[in-house]
């Protein structure tokens, strides 16, 4: 059965009413998306079954956390009553690469903008290869599109808050499913309306899950830049000098000469700079951390003996 919402210690699961507990002895614990079986007497969750992928992001508290597993698109849902920023975007692709689903653009709220062509365009340059939709619920425009590209699929929205992930939803689920709220009037901002991440049947098939809209996409340690969101950079960097071009101050760049001439866009290399450095800035936390770990253990080792001396004496 499909894991549809999570509890402490017990799961719901589509077409069941009511929570599963989930045994301690049940590794690794459920999360959105998985698959678990039920035991015979249908009275508890029995066993996970072998995750296709996992969504993860870095945890603002520290580590990671997995946002859902089995995911085939990963929909980046952005709301056109603010601007679209291209460096949050481009780290949720990210996400979605890493996790090897497909990420899909969804530039929504299209009824408050008069143009949309100049933000779609925006995000195309700066994500070549990437699906970009615009839609409107409230006018029901291009949802249409969106709901076609995810029959069959397990899809996943994320975006900030407000932006209009718990509305889409709603219209591809075809009923209220999951709440809405008004953002702030001056700033846009949402009021983070929704807080657990939640999966629902797609009426023509497939899953969406619903999840609480996030500040920040931070990259989790080990994350490896896909080839296909630079495959641009890649293609290029075969012709530069240095094998472990930078593509930040060495002679014979074939990257850099690529955005003199015109060829790449700038946009490109200062988010391939950008996303290359916060990746190695994500290692060296993770290096940092498992460091400490290694050193508290090491304590705990060298002061064991001594304690029980300690107590030997008593
Ligand atoms: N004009 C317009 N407003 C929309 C559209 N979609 C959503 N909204 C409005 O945007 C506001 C926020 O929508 P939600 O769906 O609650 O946003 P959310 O992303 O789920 O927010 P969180 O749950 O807080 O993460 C609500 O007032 C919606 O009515 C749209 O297509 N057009
Ligand atoms: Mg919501
Ligand atoms: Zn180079």
């Amino acid at each position: 059965m499909l894991v549809t919402s999570t509890a402490a210690g017990s799961v719901s699961v589509v077409g069941r009413d009511g929570n599963l507990p989930v045994p301690r002895s049940v590794s690794p614990r459920p999360i959105v998306g998985d698959l678990v079986m039920v035991s015979t007497e249908g009275d508890r969750v029995a066993a996970v079954w072998p995750r296709r992928n996992v969504l993860r992001r870095a945890d603002p508290g520290g580590g990671e956390q997995i946002l859902a597993a089995n995911v085939d698109v990963v929909a980046i849902v952005c709301g056109l009553d603010r601007p679209v920023k291209a460096g949050r975007v481009q780290r949720a692709a990210a996400l979605a690469w890493d996790c090897g689903a497909t990420p899909v653009v969804v530039l929504t709220k299209a009824d408050v903008v008069a143009d949309t062509s100049g933000v779609q365009s925006q995000v195309l340059t700066a994500n070549p290869g990437i699906e970009v939709l615009v839609l409107s619920v409230a006018a029901d425009t291009g949802v249409d599109a969106l709901r076609t590209r995810l029959v069959g699929q397990s899809a996943v929205v994320l975006g900030e808050s407000g932006s209009g992930k718990s509305t889409l939803t709603n219209a591809l689920v075809g009923h209220d499913a999951s709440q809405v709220a008004a953002v702030r009037s001056g700033d846009r901002k949402g009021r983070h309306t929704t807080t657990d991440r939640h999966l629902f049947e797609l009426p023509e098939g497939g899953w969406l899950i619903d999840t609480p809209g996030i500040r920040a996409v931070g990259l989790p340690s080990g994350l490896a830049l896909s080839d296909e969101q630079f495959a641009d950079i890649l293609e290029l960097s075969a012709d530069c000098r240095f094998r472990d071009c930078t593509h930040t101050s060495e002679p014979q760049c074939a990257v850099q000469a690529a955005v003199a001439d015109g060829v790449l866009a700038p946009i490109r290399l200062e988010q391939w700079l950008r996303l290359t450095a916060e990746i190695a800035g994500a290692e060296r936390r993770s290096d940092v951390h498992a460091q400490r770990e290694f050193d508290r253990k090491r304590t705990k080792e060298i002061y064991k003996p001594t304690m029980a001396m300690k107590y030997r004496d008593r």
